[in-house]
């Protein structure tokens, strides 16, 4: 079984978002394409209440994009956002949802982020995404949204850890820095992950 897990679709991760990805909106109608190619279609979304660590308006005299260690793991503080019940935490209205079978939530947890859909980044609690997939027999586990280098990138890693054939699709996603995305691709194939384009999916 092959399971396709959207990463992070939502309205702050767009352009006009707080925490914009370039381009980040392009790759909607992509990601509406490619669902049907699988027996199931998974959805994260990144879930953070106001007082969330990661967000730089939390740490007195810190900066966006300044980097701090947090409970012993460096931190990224970002602009706030994807705040549970705003607009920003939705999914982008564009994605079709209709063969969305789960969505699971993260960054609840005001002290520890959660760049993957599968752990928070201190590997110490599970979202309960592992057992899920393997519960419907999935076996690959292909993964694209937003963004590449961040959240698309841990959730890979983490699916290549917990056995599953391991599929980053790169034309469906979009990095917040290419550098960071070119490191993430190297790494991931490094560990036994595969990088691949679209067409790879949709037989073109
Ligand atoms: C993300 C930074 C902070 C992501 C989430 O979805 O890639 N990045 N929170
Ligand atoms: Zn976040």
């Amino acid at each position: 079984m092959k399971a396709l897990l959207l990463i992070d679709v939502q309205n702050d991760f767009v352009p006009g978002g707080a925490l914009a990805v370039p381009e980040g909106d392009q790759i909607i109608p992509l990601l509406n394409q490619l669902q049907p190619s699988f027996d199931l279609v998974v959805a994260t979304q990144d879930w953070h209440p106001q007082a969330h660590k990661s967000f730089a308006s939390n740490h007195e005299g810190q900066q966006v994009f300044n980097k701090i260690e947090l409970h012993g793991l460096e931190q990224v503080l970002w602009p706030n956002h994807c705040v549970q019940g705003t607009s920003g935490a939705e999914l982008h209205p564009a994605l079709d949802t209709s063969r969305v079978e789960a969505i699971f939530r993260k960054g609840t947890n005001p002290e520890i982020d959660s760049y993957s859909g599968f752990y928070d980044n201190g590997h110490q609690k599970s979202t309960g995404l592992i057992d899920y997939l393997r519960g419907k027999g999935v076996t690959q586990v292909y993964v694209a949204g937003l963004a590449g280098d961040y959240c698309v990138y841990f959730s890979a890693k983490d699916a290549v850890q917990a056995g599953f054939d391991t599929f980053l699709i790169e034309d469906a996603s979009r990095p917040i820095s290419p550098e960071g995305f070119e490191q993430a691709k190297q790494d991931l194939h490094h560990l036994g992950g595969h990088v691949v384009q679209s067409n790879a999916v949709l037989g073109a």
